[in-house]
């Protein structure tokens, strides 16, 4: 899978990339990542990729010019991206399910926001679609660039490894994770289940079912009108609303 991440703070990005599965999915090679500094697009003395709005107001706005050269030089070496992503308070949120479509494509490119904003011409002069990660105020869209590559790199097949699991990832499932515990067996006052040292291995299946039921029921439970549940889980949720959780 191929990325390419175009912003003013190159730095930002490595310092993003320095470790972890995506780093080492990019050092093994099945993730192609290149950082471009949008400053190398500029002519000028100062290397200026901002400029005041028109209309007036407060703040700056992305400069056209820079973003759609960035995409240019990709088209020409890397290749036209399968999807241009500009990250936006504006845009759609992103989800899991934005992820998997993501990780489907070959070649995503992704223009990071900074400023109030870019032009608006530049998202339809490169085919750009936006989004957001969420509705909290940051300063800019290299973290969100992180998120989206982070969130879709995991799931392109060689980047998590045999153990670590993508298939039964709480969001996949569309429910909340059990919790979890490791030795020691007391700690704090406080005793890991029983039922998890039992041994009794479809005793704990049922337990953790049920318990992700109950936390996304308290939690969460706008998720469980969209989560795909087998009749176990249906029986054990009615189970749940009927006689509560402890
Ligand atoms: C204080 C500026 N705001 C004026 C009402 C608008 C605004 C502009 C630019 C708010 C944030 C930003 C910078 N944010 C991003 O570029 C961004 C972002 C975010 O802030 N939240 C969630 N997802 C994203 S993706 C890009």
């Amino acid at each position: 899978m191929k990325f390419d991440i175009v912003t003013i703070f190159p730095r930002t990005i490595d310092a993003g990339l320095a470790e972890g599965v995506v780093s080492r999915g990019i050092a093994s090679g099945v993730i192609d990542l290149q950082v471009h500094d949008l400053r190398e697009f500029t002519v000028d003395r100062h290397r200026t990729v901002d400029d005041v709005p028109y209309g007036g107001g407060p703040g700056m706005v992305m400069k056209p010019e820079p973003l759609v050269k960035a995409v240019e030089k990709i088209r020409a070496t890397r290749g036209a991206p399968d999807a241009v992503i500009v990250t936006s308070p504006q845009g759609r949120t992103f989800t899991q399910r934005e992820a998997e479509r993501l990780a489907g494509l070959g070649h995503v490119a992704l223009l990071c926001g900074r400023y109030e904003g870019m032009d608006e011409r530049v998202l339809s002069l490169v085919g750009a679609e936006e989004l957001s990660i969420g509705d909290y105020v940051l300063s800019g869209g290299e973290l969100p660039a992180l998120i989206v590559v982070d969130a879709v790199s995991r799931l392109v097949p060689g980047v998590v490894g045999v153990g670590q699991s993508v298939e039964e990832d709480s969001f996949s499932r569309g429910l909340l994770d059990y919790p979890h515990y490791t030795r020691p067996s007391e700690f704090g006052g406080l005793k890991v289940p029983d039922v998890l040292l039992s041994g009794h291995h479809a005793e704990v299946r049922r337990w953790r079912k049920k318990e992700a039921l109950a936390r996304t029921l308290a939690r969460r439970p706008e998720l469980l009108a969209e989560a795909a549940l087998d009749e176990e889980e249906r029986a054990l949720l009615d189970e749940i609303r009927k006689q509560g959780h402890s």
